[in-house]
C-alpha cells in the first residue's frame, strides 16, 4: 500500500520503520523539506531499524492510499490543509493524536477521515527514538466516506499490533480525552510520573465528575464511578511514563491543551455549562506555557 505519514516525531518514525518493514510503500511528510528522513528506532526488546526513507515526493502523495497523520493537535489543520488539493479522493486520512476538535479546523472536504488514538509510547533519545511499551491503537470513521475502510485495521494491525476498529470512535475518543484530562494537565502541574497521581483520588475524580456530565450532554453514555475507573487503570499500566505534556512543559514547547481541557471546556460551554476543576487546571496550564512562549517571542 502507498502511504505518506505526516509528521516524524517519535510515532511517526515508529509508523514508518513498522510499515515499511511490512512491505508497504512508505514515505515521511516533512514541514520543512529534507532530502530523507533518518528513521531510527529501538524496539522494547532491543531489536532495532536504522534507514533513510524518502521524503515530500508530491507523486509519492497524489497516489497515497493513506496519510497517516501523527502530528500534535495544534499542527494538524495547518499542516492537512495545506495537502488537501493534493490529495487523490479516495485517499484516506487517519488522524492520530491526543485530544480532540482538529477535524472541525479542516475545510470542508470529500476525503475518507478516520480518527484514532494509541496507547503506544515512544520518545526521542537524541537521534534515535525509543519505543518504550506496546499498546493498543483505536481507529474508527469520522465522515460518511470512511465508514467502509474498516480493511485498514487489519493492515495498520500486521505493521504495528494492537489495533482495534471502532464504527463508533467518538466514545473511544471521549474516554481517552477524560484519560488526558486528568493525567496530562495534573502531571504536568505536580512535575511528576503519571503513576504518582494516584495520590490525588479526590481531584481526579472531581475531572472525572465534570467530564461524564459533559460525555451525558453529548449523548455518550457513561458515569463518573466508570470513567474514573478507567483513568486509575491508565494510570497504572502507564506508571512509569512522563506525560507528553509534561514532556512539553519541560522542553518549553507549546501544549495540546487546547484540543484536551480546551475542548471540552469548549462543548460544556456549548450546553450552557460551566466546568471550575477542568476551567482552573486549563488556566493554570496556560499559565505555564505563556511564561516560556512570552519569553521566547521577546516580549517583557
Ligand atoms: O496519552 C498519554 C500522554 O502522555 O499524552 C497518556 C495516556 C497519559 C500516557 O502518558
Amino acid at each position: 500500500m502507498k502511504i505518506t505519514v505526516l509528521g516524524c516525531g517519535a510515532l511517526g518514525q515508529l509508523w514508518l520503520s513498522r510499515l515499511y518493514q511490512q512491505g508497504h510503500d512508505v514515505q515521511g511528510w516533512l514541514r520543512v523539506p529534507q532530502p530523507f528522513c533518518a528513521v531510527n528506532v529501538i524496539e522494547p526488546e532491543g531489536a532495532s531499524f536504522n534507514r533513510n526513507l524518502p521524503t515530500n515526493d508530491p507523486e509519492h502523495l497524489a497516489q497515497s492510499e493513506l496519510l497517516l497523520v501523527t502530528l500534535k493537535a495544534w499542527q494538524v489543520s495547518g499542516a492537512v490543509s495545506a495537502l488537501l488539493p493534493k490529495l487523490n479522493p479516495r485517499c484516506a486520512i487517519l488522524l492520530l493524536h491526543n485530544g480532540m476538535g482538529t477535524q472541525d479546523e479542516l475545510p470542508p472536504n470529500g476525503q475518507p477521515i478516520l480518527q484514532g488514538t494509541t496507547t503506544h509510547a515512544a520518545r526521542h533519545d537524541g537521534s534515535t527514538i525509543v519505543h518504550v511499551a506496546g499498546g493498543t491503537t483505536h481507529i474508527g470513521p469520522t465522515s460518511p466516506a470512511a465508514q467502509h475502510l474498516s480493511h485498514l485495521a487489519e493492515v495498520l494491525h500486521q505493521a504495528l499490533p494492537d489495533v482495534a476498529w471502532h464504527n463508533n470512535i467518538a466514545s473511544a475518543n471521549w474516554r481517552k480525552l477524560a484519560v488526558n484530562c486528568v493525567i496530562n494537565p495534573l502531571t504536568a502541574l505536580y512535575d511528576c510520573r503519571n503513576g504518582d497521581l494516584q495520590r490525588y483520588p479526590q481531584q481526579i475524580e472531581a475531572i472525572c465528575r465534570e467530564v461524564s456530565s459533559v460525555m451525558e450532554m453529548e449523548g455518550y453514555h457513561t458515569s463518573c464511578e466508570g470513567l474514573m475507573q478507567y483513568v486509575m487503570e491508565v494510570i497504572q499500566s502507564t506508571a512509569d511514563n512522563v506525560s507528553s505534556m509534561l514532556q512539553d512543559i519541560r522542553s518549553q514547547r507549546h501544549t495540546e491543551i487546547d484540543y484536551i481541557t480546551g475542548y471540552l471546556l469548549r462543548r460544556a460551554r456549548s450546553h450552557g455549562v460551566t466546568l471550575p476543576e477542568n476551567a482552573r487546571l486549563f488556566e493554570l496550564i496556560k499559565r505555564k506555557e505563556n511564561e516560556y512562549e512570552r519569553i521566547g517571542a521577546g516580549l517583557p
